[in-house]
This record gives structure tokens, sequence and C-alpha cells, in this order.
């Protein structure tokens, strides 16, 4: 009995050391992945150029104007490929790494051109996203407040004569690209559209709000009905950051 016992204990024993190793074994290799990338982060001492800002809303937010399945698409892996492809790009030439995304639309012309045309296009879209999801918010929209209200009113008449002028320009535009509320380095509010990712930034222009017409910020919803997406995007916009956005333009 004590020798049945005492095999029974070391059998245990065994058996316990085998279950504990297998699942260090099992858990290792997915405790090693993080800890990895943190190694090989430090050695390269990179800390990337820029980094994906994270959603300040739930996917599913700004239901049912943008659905959950295009904000998630549209953030992690359109904006992400942006942000990867500009850090790509940075690390060719890291002596730009001191300039801000901005600074470097900005004078696109004085970047390198082997790397010129990502950093418009990536960068565009890094800075260009940056911008979109802060101007939205769930239980948004609403007439202007602020600021921003006067000055639209002083320009374009009022706000109903400024969105349907803004939403024309998105709607016209060909392709891919964006409709913005600029203000030019004159100083004046302007309605303009850009192609692609091209920012008002490479015009010496400060984009205030703008609005995403590539067809992945609507398609899954909206499918070719652009017009839509255009009118319902004006219930989701975060007039309290378009304001800080207009003081920006104007500081
Ligand atoms: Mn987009």
């Amino acid at each position: 009995m004590t020798l049945n016992r005492r095999n029974f204990l070391i059998l245990l024993g065994a058996g316990v050391g085998a279950i504990t190793t297998g699942a260090c074994g099992a858990f290792g290799d997915s405790l090693l992945t993080p800890s990895k990338e943190g190694d090989s982060t430090l050695a390269s001492n990179a800390k990337p150029y820029v980094e994906l800002p994270p959603l300040p809303y739930a996917y599913s937010a700004l239901d049912p104007h943008i659905d959950e399945r295009t904000m998630q698409f549209h953030h992690d892996k359109h904006h992400a490929a942006y942000v990867k492809n500009l850090n790509d790009a940075l690390d060719k030439h890291p002596e730009l790494k001191s300039k801000t995304p901005e600074q470097l639309l900005r004078d696109i012309k004085s970047v390198p051109s082997d790397i010129r045309t990502t950093v418009r296009n990536n960068g565009g879209g890094h800075v260009n996203h940056s911008m979109f999801w802060k101007i939205m918010k769930p239980s948004g929209g609403g007439e202007p407040t602020g600021p921003i209200s006067d000055a639209i009113k002083q320009t374009f008449g009022s706000f109903d004569a400024f969105k349907k002028q803004f939403n024309d320009a998105g709607s016209t535009r060909f392709g891919s690209g964006w409709v913005w509320l600029v203000r030019t380095g004159t100083g004046k509010l302007e309605v303009i559209s850009t192609a692609n990712q091209d920012s008002p930034f490479m015009d010496g222009s400060y984009p205030i709000m703008g609005n995403d017409v590539w067809e992945h910020a609507y398609y899954l919803k909206y499918q070719n009905r652009r017009a839509d997406y255009l009118s319902a995007w004006w219930n989701v916009l975060n007039w309290d950051e378009i304001n800080k956005r207009f003081a920006q333009a104007t500081g």
C-alpha cells in the first residue's frame, strides 16, 4: 500500500511535471510573441514615426449613418496601411522624422524623390484619417455651433447653402478623394475637393473639416449611393472638434 501510494505520488508528480511542461510549451509561444516584438523594437531603436490613433468611440457608435464593418475595415485596415507605409518610407530617410507629417505635406517638394509619392499618399492618408475619426462622434450633427457657425454663415450665406456646396463637391469628385472646408493661405474659407489622399496642407491651406469619398468609406452600406452617404455624414459631426480645428487654422 505504501509502495503503491508512493508510486502513485511519483507518477502524479511526473504527470504534473508533464502537464506543467506541456502548459509552458503551449503558453510559452504565445507569451514570447509580444516580448519578441518588444525586443526587436528596442533593438532597432525605432519608436515608429507615427502610430495608428485609436478610434475615439466604438466601431458601431456611428450606426446607422456609418456601419460597424465599414468603420472596422476603414480604421484597422486602410488607415493602418497608411501608417505602416509612411513608417517604412521614413525609415529610408530617418533625418525627416524630426518633422511632423503635416510639415512633410506642407513642404512635399522638399521630400526626397524616392519617397515623395509614398509620403504624399500615405502621409496624406494618415493625416486625413486622423482628422476624420475625430471630427465625428456618436449623437453628433445638428447645426454648427461656436465661431465656425458664424464663419460659415458669413462665407456661404447659410449652413444649408454651405452643406449643399460641400455635398455637391463630394458628389462630383471623380474617383477617390476628399471634400473639404479649408482656410486658405490668404484666410478665406473655401469648399474644395482633392484627389486620392492629397491634403490641403500641400497647397498651404488648413483642413478644417473633410469627408472621405473613397468607396471604402461607404460602399459596404451605401454601395454606389455616394450622395446618400454624403447627406448621412452630417448626422455624426463633432462641431466642438471642428471649432478646435478652426481655431488652429486661424491661430
Ligand atoms: Mn479612407
